[in-house]
């Protein structure tokens, strides 16, 4: 059983930690990295005012050469990626299961720090590409440090490591041609999806918003794999891991993710520092699913294949503690790019399944990570560091940053006292689950991870009409970025496996037919030798007609807080609508950004001076949630002058978000496509700002949808 700790004094503890390698530019003289005062920092040393530079320059040579090796690899995949330090805290003890310090001690507050990132594109790509979102947890527990290296969705692309690098392969840039950058819509990828058959689960939920959302603050996150958890009496129960965002699970259109990337290609990276900073403290629930390994057998889908979710109505999630993030890095570089996952980092009381999968990425962490921070010292990057001490007979390597003392690196020795000694299990340490095989060494695919239909016709069943809409939105903006027939004509085939109308809707979008009687794209993840027959994908199975836990029309609609309006206004608004507003916002917590014909300042009817957060044309209505104009005859003369706030209006309504305005603020909307529609449910003229709020909470009115394709923006 772990110690008991201290919840203050734990959650501070890798802070503090880090609070060592910190340093300020406050107050300090400039030096060479010898230490030797710099008294120039401009210009080279020169034979003469206009003569050739020396090479015995020492200066400008530390600098332009510390300069020249300043970048590092870039991931292979999740290259992009954003970052925040945090807590995780128990709130319910679950020592039955677990022995696990982190799952039995309600009393103590983990450090955690927590890396979001898409997985195809570069590291300078747009936030708003279509794409899985990495959900990457370092816990540094005080029985070592544990990565929970998640993504965003419940499954995966394929069913075994060894496909990874032909899944990347196909979805990175065309080789050739290096295009495109952070898009999956292209031939390569499909042309892998459509013969790879066990890619179509995550492959719909990738169609799905899920791979748009709003923000890194509003997306859930799974540890996709079943992993055990070991109690101390070493019995073991499957579990699966899930976070639960407190703001709920939200996204953008796909049109305004193109926007977007436009206009603030920094989108989500942004919106979650700001967020922080302004206090306003993303948080997730944790939950688990826990399955008694007597029941393995008891599912239509092998609990082992990452192409599988457990759909919640057949086991519920317990939630068991939240993850509170509060703290951006203080360098970007140190801490975010340098942060290196492991799943292979993890405690006593937690263990591995024998997913294929898992078991390939307990391997290619390690050995990426040495190529991308270039030594097996890596871990003693601050960020990187567990929070208890590290005592082993590892030495040398390049970039070694402590000085082991002693005469021993060897074990068993007696010249050390026999130091460092072993742990017992008794005294915490780790034990792997002795889990009992008996079996052929064997190179194939379990043909119980062969259906790959059931599911993504049940995530498609679960999803609202507009959330379908979506999706079948998105296959047709892909498959018609592909240049070849017979890659379209494959995946129209597949998508009719999962359901026949989608596969209608995506055909007529691209003035094809849906082909029935093609050759089978069989799935070809089988070796050479091994009968196709065995491991064709049979017709879809219903073991469950629809999910309500996967469709974001179920999540949480009772907030607004952190959202952002954009106030349209000019000089002479309404001092007295503005403020009810921004009261009603404030209170909230949503933020009120004021968008004006310039920048500087703008003044009320009273004569009060307001900060104008943007420039009309600094700024797009992609960016924001809500849309509020006040009164005040002058400041709407002025907003009607130019075209750009007209284009504003437009484009909220055709998004779908909600629209208030006061008094002369109507004349806005009565010049814009919104002049018919003054009676839709999310526009409110001269309401109560209560109302607004409702409208905002429910993230869009989806009942608009219908007309919103012939609003001109
Ligand atoms: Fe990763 N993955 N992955 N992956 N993955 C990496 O490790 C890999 C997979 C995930 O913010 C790499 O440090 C293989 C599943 C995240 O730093 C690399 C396989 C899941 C991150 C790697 C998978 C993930 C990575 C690249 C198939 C969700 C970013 C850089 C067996 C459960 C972590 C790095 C961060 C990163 C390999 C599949 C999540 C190359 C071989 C499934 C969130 O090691």
């Amino acid at each position: 059983m772990a110690k008991k700790t201290n919840k203050d004094s734990s959650e501070s503890k890798k802070i503090e930690d880090l609070k060592k390698d910190h340093w300020e530019m406050k107050d300090t003289t400039m030096t060479t990295n010898q230490g030797l005062k710099v008294n120039d920092t401009n210009n080279s040393l020169k034979s003469g005012e206009r003569g050739s530079t020396l090479l015995e320059d020492f200066l400008l040579r530390e600098k332009i050469s510390h300069f020249d090796h300043e970048r590092i690899p870039e991931r292979i995949v999740h290259a992009r990626g954003s970052a925040a330090h945090g807590y995780f805290e128990l709130s319910k003890d679950m020592s039955e299961f677990t022995k696990a310090g982190i799952f039995t001690d309600t009393n103590r507050r983990t450090p955690v720090f927590v890396r979001f990132s898409t997985v195809a594109g570069s590291k300078g790509s747009p936030d708003l590409a279509r794409d899985v979102r990495g959900f990457a947890v370092k816990f540094y527990t005080e029985e070592g440090t544990w990565d929970l290296v998640g993504n965003n969705m419940p499954i995966f692309f394929i069913q075994d490591a060894m496909k990874f690098p032909d899944l990347i392969h196909s979805v990175k840039p065309e080789p050739n041609k290096e295009i495109p950058q952070a898009a999956s819509a292209h031939d390569t990828f499909y042309d892998f999806v459509s013969l790879t058959t066990e890619t179509l689960h995550n492959h719909i939920w990738a169609m799905s918003d899920r791979a748009i959302p709003r923000s890194l603050r509003m997306m859930e996150g799974f540890g996709i794999h079943t992993f055990r958890l070991i109690n101390d009496k070493n019995e073991s129960h499957f579990v699966k891991f899930h976070w639960k965002p407190k703001l709920g699970v939200h996204s953008v259109t796909w049109e305004e993710a193109v926007k977007i990337n436009g206009a603030d290609a920094d989108f989500h990276r942004r919106d979650l520092w700001d967020a922080i900073e302004a206090g306003q403290f993303p948080e997730w629930e944790l939950g688990l699913q826990i399955v008694p390994e007597a029941d393995e057998h008891k599912f239509e889908f092998d609990l082992l294949d990452p192409t599988k979710l457990i759909p919640e109505e057949m086991v519920p999630v317990t939630i068991v503690g939240k993850m509170v993030l509060n703290r951006n890095p203080e360098n970007f570089f140190a801490e975010t790019e340098q942060v290196a996952f492991l799943p292979g980092h993890i405690v006593p009381g937690i263990d591995f399944s024998n997913d294929p999968l898992l078991q390939g990425r307990l391997f290619s962490y390690r050995d990426t990570q040495l190529s991308r921070l270039g030594t097996p010292n890596f871990h003693q990057i601050p960020i990187n560091q567990p929070i208890v001490p590290i005592h082993n007979n590892q030495r040398d390597g390049q970039m070694q940053a402590s000085i082991p003392k002693g005469q021993t690196a060897y074990f068993p020795n007696s010249l050390s006292g026999g130091c460092p000694h072993l742990a017992k299990m008794s005294e915490g340490a780790f034990h792997s689950y002795e889990e009992r095989i008996d079996a052929k060494k064997i190179r194939t695919r379990s043909e119980s991870f062969s259906d790959h239909f059931s599911q993504p016709a049940l995530f498609y069943r679960s999803l609202a009409p507009w959330e379908q809409e979506h999706v079948a939105g998105a296959y047709t903006f892909e498959l018609g970025k592909c240049m070849h027939d017979h890659i379209k004509e494959r995946m129209l085939w597949l998508i009719a496996q999962i359901d026949e109308d989608l596969a209608q809707k995506v055909a007529d979008g691209l003035g094809m037919k849906v082909p029935n009687n093609i050759q089978k794209p069989i799935n070809q993840a089988i070796g050479a030798d091994a009968d196709p027959k065995k491991h064709e994908p049979g017709p879809k199975k219903n073991y469950l007609d629809a999910s309500p836990a996967l469709s974001q029309s179920n999540t949480k609609f009772d907030s607004i807080a952190t959202r952002q309006v954009a106030v349209l206004l000019a000089d002479g608004f309404d001092a007295k609508s503005f403020k009810a507003m921004k009261a009603m916002l404030e209170k909230e917590g949503a933020m009120a950004k004021l968008i004006a014909p310039h920048g500087g300042t703008v003044k009320d009817s009273d004569k009060n001076e307001h900060k104008v957060d943007a420039a009309i044309m600094t700024t797009e209505s992609v960016l924001f949630d809500a849309l509020y104009i006040p009164d005040g005859k002058t400041s709407v003369d002025a907003l009607l002058k130019q075209a750009k706030f007209i284009k504003f209006v437009n484009e909220t309504f055709k998004y779908c978000k909600a629209i208030a305005a006061d008094g002369e603020g109507e004349r806005l909307l009565k010049a814009s496509f919104v002049k018919d529609h003054m009676k839709d449910k999310a526009v409110h003229v001269n309401e109560k700002p209560e109302a607004f709020k409702k409208s905002m909470a429910q993230h869009r009115n989806w009942d608009r949808r219908s007309i919103t394709d012939s609003v001109p923006v």
